[in-house]
C-alpha cells in the first residue's frame, strides 16, 4: 500500500508470515532486503553516499549478510548534524508524518515515514500484540504518550491493526488514567513499566486493589527495566509483563518484542531489521556476549538507518519462541547511563534488581551524584513502603547499602525518604541526577 510512492523505493516483498520461515530462507530475505536498503539509502541520501565513498565502499560490496561489516556506522550526533531532514531518503511529499526524540541535550533527532512505513510499523506492532498474548477484539489502553515521541501514535496504528479497540489515552492525569481502567474495562495496557507503577500507587491510594481490573496484560518498554521490576507489576496488578522494545531512529516500538509464553528477552523481528552486537572495539562481540545494540533497517523507505549505533547494552541470544529469529536479552542499561563511581560501573537497573529484593524497600528511587573534592559519591535516595517505621526501613538501607557493596563493589550513601516524596513517572523515568557540576 504506498500511495504516491514511486516503486523504486519500495523494499522487496517477503511472504504474510515470516514467522514461519526457516533460519534459511530468514537469511535469503534479510540478505535481499539488506542489498536494497543499502543501495536505496547511498542513491537517496548524500551523508550515506559521502561516508560510503570515504570509506571506499560500495552498495555492490554487500554480498552475504556478513559484508555488513564493511559499512561505516550512523551514530545520533550524525542525525543531529543533518537535522531535521537532511537523512530522509524520500521527497518530502512522500512522507506521510514525522517524529522526533526528545533532545534533552541539543537538537532533536526527527524521522520520518512513507505511508508504506507506516504500514510495516502497524503490522509490527500488531505482530508484537500477539506475541505478547493480545487477541483481536481486546480493548487496550494506550498510555504511551502521544505527539513527537514514537509511543503513543505508534502503538495506536498497531492496536487498531491487530482488530482491537483502541483507548487512547496518552500518558499523564493518572487519577483520569485510573477512572478509565475501571470504566471501560480493558484487556491489556500498553505503557512504560515506571508509568505503571505510578498507576497501581494511584489505585492504593485511592484504596483500590489494581488486582480487581480487567487487565490481563501490560506491554511494557521506552526504558529499561529489570525482572525484579515485571514480577513488581505482574504481582501488584496480578497480569503478564511483556517486553516491548524500540527507539525512534529504527522505527519506533515494535523492532522487537517478548513472547508472553517465554518471557525471555525481545525476539527482534529480523524480516525488517538486522541486529549485530558489537564488543569494546566495535567488532563483532563473541556469540552471546554483552556489547552495544547496532541495527540495519532493511525495509524503512523514508528513514533508513545503516549500522545505527543504539547505545543500548544487551547480548544476541538464539530465539525461541520464534525459532529463526534472534533475540536480545532484556535490556538493562544504555552506555550513557552507566555510573563510573571511583572507577567500578554501575548502572541504575542494578540498583532496582538489588533494592527490590529487599522486604520494605520500593522501587521509587532516584540516584544522585555529587563530588566532594575530587571524590564522587553516589547516595540512592529511597521509599519504603508506607506505615514501616523508622528503625526497620534504617536497618533495610543498610542492606541495601551492604548487598551493593558486595555485587557491585563500591560504596554508596543510602537515604531514606517518605512515602510519595519522590517525583512519580509519567513516561519515562528519570532517575539519575548529576549534581558533580555544582557540588564540585
Ligand atoms: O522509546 C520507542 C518505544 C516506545 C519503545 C514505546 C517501546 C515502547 P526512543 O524515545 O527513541 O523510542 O527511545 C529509545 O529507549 O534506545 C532504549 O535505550 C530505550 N528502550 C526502549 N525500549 C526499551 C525496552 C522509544 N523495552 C530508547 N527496554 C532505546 C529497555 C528500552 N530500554
Amino acid at each position: 500500500m504506498t500511495d504516491t510512492l514511486t516503486t523504486r523505493t519500495a523494499p522487496p516483498d517477503a511472504p504474510a508470515d515470516a514467522l514461519s520461515l526457516d533460519r534459511a530462507a530468514l537469511e535469503r530475505l534479510q540478505l535481499e532486503r539488506l542489498q536494497w536498503s543499502v543501495r536505496h539509502a547511498y542513491e537517496n541520501v548524500e551523508f550515506y553516499r559521502k561516508k560510503f565513498d570515504d570509506a571506499g565502499v560500495s552498495p555492490d560490496d554487500i554480498r552475504t549478510l556478513a559484508d555488513i561489516v564493511k559499512l561505516p556506522f550512523t551514530t545520533k550526533e550524525d542525525l543531529r548534524q543533518n537535522y531535521p531532514f537532511g537523512m530522509f531518503a524520500v521527497p518530502m511529499a512522500d512522507v506521510r508524518r514525522v517524529h522526533a526524540s526528545s533532545g534533552t541535550t541539543g537538537r532533536p533527532t526527527v524521522v520520518g515515514y512513507t505511508q508504506g512505513d507506516l504500514d510495516r510499523w502497524a503490522d509490527l506492532i500488531a505482530r508484537s500484540l500477539r506475541a505478547s498474548g493480545v487477541e483481536p477484539g481486546w480493548k487496550v489502553h494506550n498510555a504511551y504518550g502521544y505527539g513527537l515521541f514514537t509511543g503513543g501514535q505508534g502503538a495506536h496504528a498497531g492496536i487498531e491493526r491487530l482488530g482491537c479497540t483502541v483507548i487512547p489515552v496518552s500518558g499523564g492525569q493518572t487519577a483520569r488514567q485510573v477512572q478509565l481502567i475501571r470504566d471501560f474495562e480493558p484487556d491489556a495496557i500498553m505503557c512504560t513499566p515506571s508509568y505503571l507503577l505510578t498507576i497501581a500507587d494511584a489505585f492504593d491510594a485511592q484504596g483500590l486493589d489494581p488486582r480487581g481490573t480487567t487487565l490481563k496484560v501490560a506491554i511494557c518498554g521506552a526504558e529499561p527495566w529489570t525482572n525484579e521490576m515485571r514480577a513488581e507489576l505482574e504481582r501488584r496488578f496480578d497480569i503478564k509483563a511483556v517486553d516491548i522494545y524500540g527507539l525512534s531512529e529504527v522505527m519506533g516500538p515494535g523492532v522487537g518484542n517478548e513472547f508472553v509464553e517465554t518471557q525471555d528477552g525481545p525476539h527482534i523481528w529480523e524480516d525488517h531489521f538486522l541486529p549485530e552486537v558489537l564488543d569494546d572495539d566495535l567488532q563483532p562481540a563473541a556469540e552471546g556476549a554483552m556489547g552495544e545494540l547496532v541495527f540495519t533497517t532493511l525495509t524503512k523507505e523514508a528513514f533508513p538507518v545503516i549500522r545505527y549505533r543504539t547505545r543500548d547494552l544487551t547480548r544476541l541470544l538464539p530465539g525461541s519462541a520464534a525459532p529463526a529469529m534472534r533475540r536480545i536479552e532484556k535490556i538493562t542499561g544504555r552506555n550513557d547511563d552507566m555510573i563510573i563511581l571511583r572507577g567500578v560501573n554501575l548502572f541504575p537497573s542494578q540498583i532496582e534488581e538489588i533494592a527490590l529484593a529487599i522486604e520494605h524497600l520500593t522501587p521509587h528511587f532516584i540516584l544522585e551524584l555529587t563530588r566532594q573534592g575530587r571524590m564522587d559519591d553516589l547516595v540512592v535516595k529511597i521509599e519504603c513502603t508506607p506505615g514501616v517505621g523508622a528503625e526497620t526501613s534504617q536497618a533495610a538501607a543498610q542492606i541495601l547499602q551492604l548487598r551493593v557493596k558486595e555485587r557491585i563493589g563500591t560504596s554508596i550513601g543510602v537515604e531514606i525518604v517518605a512515602p510519595g516524596s519522590l517525583p512519580r513517572s509519567e513516561g519515562k523515568y528519570k532517575r539519575l541526577y548529576d549534581l558533580r557540576e555544582k557540588t564540585a
